[in-house]
């Protein structure tokens, strides 16, 4: 570019310059001010919005002990089969998928990202690296075997309802019977009970164990009185299930209540 090119584009720009200043000049300031507003509160308004865009998670979570029926569960809410159940799960099992039952829908819906956690007490420190953008955790328990597990289930289910994160993000938890389909399961009012039981008794130990232990951050229900899910900060629900015979709607539901379609 040569000197008088440049001179001219100089003189140019001046000039927009000017015209631009003009035309402002002749704005009515409240029209400008007012103007200008608009274009903040716009941009503010998109800012929130991508904000709590990002906030909404599409992970949840299957936990539960061994043998609960997780693996079971998360092929049928992929694939609606059951196929690769009866194997003890090593590592975490996770996709992003549409439900299922939900492919034959015309309109578009949003992915769920599932991740069944293995409940071999090794693989359950895996649940934490989830957490923090899980939109929901659901317990499995086996309601056939569900007295001689009580004991084991209610632990892992204690640690997981003191978990500062779970606490802190109130993150919805489901606790799902499993295994309806046989007839000697027992009903979701009863294993809500003695779970609720078992953990009372688990918080008196654990707090008569003092604050030696702090791995559970956060202290269980209302002091003084029988522990009762509903004392949770968290929403805890319990619904009903059968893996093997794809009866998941419950399931279905609980997911689709916290990851929007
Ligand atoms: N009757 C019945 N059996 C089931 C049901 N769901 C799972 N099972 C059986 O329970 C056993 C364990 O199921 P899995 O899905 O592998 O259990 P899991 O919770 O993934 O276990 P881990 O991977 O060890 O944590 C298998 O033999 C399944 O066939 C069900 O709804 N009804
Ligand atoms: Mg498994």
């Amino acid at each position: 570019m040569d000197k008088e090119s440049v001179e001219q584009l100089k003189f140019q720009l001046q000039q927009w310059l000017n015209e631009a200043q003009q035309l402002i000049g002749q704005i009515p300031p409240a029209q400008l001010y007012a103007a200008i507003g608009v274009l903040l509160f716009t941009s503010f308004f998109f800012l929130i919005i991508r904000l709590f865009k990002r906030r909404s998670f599409n992970t949840v979570l299957l936990t539960g002990l061994s043998g609960s029926g997780k693996t079971v569960l998360f092929h049928q809410l992929r694939d609606g089969s059951s196929h690769q159940g009866s194997v003890t799960s090593m590592e975490p099992n996770e996709g992003t998928f549409i439900l299922h039952s939900e492919i034959s829908k015309k309109r578009k819906v949003k992915p769920v990202h599932v991740v069944d956690v293995p409940g071999h007490s090794r693989l359950r420190p895996k649940l934490d690296e989830y957490l923090p953008q899980s939109a929901g955790i659901i317990f499995v328990v086996d309601a056939v075997e569900f007295l001689p597990n009580v004991r084991a289930a209610s632990e892992y289910l204690y640690d997981i309802l003191t978990k500062a994160i779970v606490v802190k993000k109130k993150i919805p938890i489901l606790l799902l019977c499993n295994k309806v389909d046989k007839i000697t399961a027992h009903t979701k009012d009863f294993i809500r009970k003695q779970l609720e039981k078992e953990i009372d008794k688990l918080r008196a130990s654990r707090t008569a164990l003092s604050s030696a232990d702090i791995s559970n951050e956060y202290t269980l229900g209302t002091p003084g009185e029988a522990f009762a899910f509903s004392q949770c900060q968290n929403k805890v629900t319990i619904a009903e299930a059968s893996g093997l015979t794809n009866d998941i709607s419950q399931l279905e539901q609980f997911i689709r209540e916290y990851v929007r379609a």
